[in-house]
């Protein structure tokens, strides 16, 4: 697949004349409001977020999967796909892995591909929530099983992850559990918890000093009556027992519909407690639909929390995950990941522009209306003409998916690899 730094200069220079007429009237618009467009665009230039293995190939329903062609057919092949996210982007450098799913064969070999790509490793995901041909069924739950066998074996299953993401330079374990009932008086809440927090003591205990364990919740599904961890309740109170590098990690997706997750946010940011995010966006559960496609006001919302709460000295940026978790099948995943990564820093880049001294101000005289004055004023900003220029700054493309498209990305790779390539993941 063949997309050159010049390449990329010949697509920016059909953009740049226009680009260049938005880019100053907002910059002046934005410095004539006292802010400062310099400071902005170097946030925006170096917010990272990482891609999961599992989002590069056509995501399925429970009904069914239909296929785009070119799927990556290995794990070098998924970290090319990242390497070109990356290279038109400038807005991702590292993969998150899925353990069995990715395991990598020639440990030097993905090492050395993955640099050339400017691709790290971001934290490893572990795989209790499937049989993948491994002694024991985790049909009725792995680490809060009644039979300690089967604890037994997904504790070693969670060890041989930090194994792997040891070797790769990975510094994190995130740890999702599909663990649950399906009917009432089928399993003890109590016990089953019990159990969790024991099997993850162990896997905690086996994390280098420097790793963080992320600890995600999700009420319901695949079990449908309940969850061991259905919340962030009870994440953070299992994180809590087991220990400061122990922390909450928030899937976008993983709320009832309605729940504020801002606040959610702000909370555990305010503790020193949140791990990092999932993004995503939801209309109705577990959706996985592009980040920001559905609700980008709240997407806003929650990054305002954020440069609020890491501003403000509870923990630090550099402290938190951020990794997309999305995948559906209507879309080219190359195509849907460009659109979530512009959508987050939209967010991001909006929520950088509200006054919180005249939002503190107002929040403590009851002011209101004027409150949600400074938040609308932010969020109704046009902030594309700042994310293209930290991409040009960069190096990278001014028009992501038209280059995609104008290229044939996707041909060259239905060519390469074959129409019924099925990349590993769900
Ligand atoms: C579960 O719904 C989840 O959000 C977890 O993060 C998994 O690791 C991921 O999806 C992929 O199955
Ligand atoms: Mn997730
Ligand atoms: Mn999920």
């Amino acid at each position: 697949m063949q997309l050159t730094t010049e390449n990329i200069q010949e697509s920016n220079s059909r953009y740049v004349a226009l680009h260049q007429k938005f880019f100053a009237t907002l910059a002046s618009q934005l410095e004539d409001g006292g802010i400062s467009v310099e400071k902005i665009l170097s946030k925006i230039r170096s917010f990272q977020i990482a891609v999961p293995s599992w989002a590069l190939g056509a995501g399925g329903t429970r009904f069914g999967r239909f296929g785009i062609g070119g799927e990556p057919r290995s794990l070098e092949e998924k970290i090319e796909d990242i390497g070109l996210l990356a290279k038109l982007t400038k807005s991702t450098d590292a993969v998150s892995l899925h353990i069995p799913w990715d395991i990598p064969s020639d440990y030097e070999a993905i090492m050395q591909l993955a640099k050339c790509h400017n691709i790290g490793f971001d934290a490893v995901n572990s795989n209790t929530f499937q049989d993948y041909g491994q002694e024991k069924s985790y049909k009725f739950g792995s680490l809060s099983h009644n039979d300690p066998k089967v604890r037994e074996q997904a504790v070693a299953h969670n060890k041989q992850v930090i194994e792997v993401g040891e070797k790769l330079g990975s510094k994190g374990l995130t740890v999702w559990l599909a663990d649950g009932s399906n009917f009432p008086g089928q399993q003890s809440f109590r016990r089953a918890l019990d159990n969790t927090f024991e099997s993850l003591q162990k896997i905690y205990a086996s994390m280098p000093e420097d790793w963080k364990l992320l600890l995600e919740y999700k009420p319901y599904e695949p079990n449908f009556y309940s969850t061991v961890i259905p919340d962030w309740g009870t994440s953070h109170l299992l994180c809590r027992q087991l220990g400061d590098r122990a922390k909450v990690l928030v899937d976008l997706g993983h709320h009832l519909p309605n729940t504020n997750i801002e606040q959610i946010v702000g909370i555990l940011l305010g503790q020193n407690q949140l791990a990092g995010f999932h993004f995503n966006d939801s209309k109705f559960g577990d959706d996985d639909l592009t980040t920001g496609s559905i609700k980008p006001y709240q997407l806003f919302l929650i990054f305002l929390e954020l440069v609020a709460g890491t501003e403000d000295g509870c923990q630090s940026w550099e402290s938190i995950s951020w990794m997309i978790d999305a995948s559906h099948n209507t879309k080219d995943p190359l195509e849907d990941l460009m659109q979530a990564l512009v959508a987050i820093k939209i967010a991001y880049a909006k929520s950088l522009l509200v006054d919180r001294v005249k939002l503190t101000m107002y929040q403590l005289n009851g002011d209101v209306v004027m409150a949600q004055e400074i938040l609308q004023k932010a969020f109704l900003t046009d902030v594309r003409p700042l994310l293209k220029e930290a991409r040009l700054q960069s190096g990278g493309a001014l028009e992501p998916i038209s280059i995609y498209r104008q290229h044939e990305i996707r041909k060259q790779l239905i060519q390469k690899r074959g129409e019924n390539t099925r990349a590993t993941g769900l």
